[in-house]
């Protein structure tokens, strides 16, 4: 009769406002996921850890996404930290790293300007190879000065 659907008509309707609720929470737990795995590329090293978007942008790009950020683009100063780097990279990804010879040929400086004081060249590298004054981390973690604006590569930055 008329108040048996009008029973069933309230149970669902309790349902359908149950879901409601369970489908915003799941809703804000998504939103929450996805910025922390936009971040899931981390590792620490001493104090200084790295992190990536896990995007590949160019190098003017990944610098200013990483200042923005209130850090900057990765330069390792040391073997540990080369290393640390590296562990972010996947197979046969390339990195962009926080220096150049744009100044002067040939001298690379970290982008505030200092002079780099640790390297990890590939065999023949830098090359300048048709001009060449950002440096690249290969998946083997050595070192390839590129053309800053070669190519997208996966942007690292350093808290
Ligand atoms: C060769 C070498 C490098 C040079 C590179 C670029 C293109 O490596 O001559 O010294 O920087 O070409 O011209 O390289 C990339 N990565 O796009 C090719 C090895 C990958
Ligand atoms: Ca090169």
């Amino acid at each position: 009769g008329q108040k048996g659907e009008s029973a069933t008509f309230d149970s669902l309707q309790r349902q359908v406002t149950a879901l409601e609720k369970n489908i915003q929470t799941l809703q804000a737990d998504i939103s929450r996921h996805q910025k922390f795995f936009s971040f899931r590329w981390v590792k620490s090293v001493g104090k200084k850890t790295f992190m990536s978007t896990g995007t590949k942008d160019s190098f003017e790009n990944g610098k200013s996404l990483c200042t923005k950020a209130g850090g900057g683009l990765a330069c390792p100063h040391n073997h540990a930290e080369n290393t640390a780097l590296r562990e972010i990279l996947k197979d046969s990804e390339q990195a962009y790293l926080g220096m150049s010879d744009v100044q002067t040929e040939g001298k690379f400086l970290y982008l505030n300007g200092r002079p780099v004081t640790y390297t990890n060249w590939e065999t023949g590298e830098p090359n300048n190879d048709e001009n060449e004054d950002c440096v690249a981390m290969y998946d083997n973690e050595k070192w390839n000065d590129i053309d800053c604006s070669n190519s997208e590569m996966l942007i690292i930055c350093e808290f």
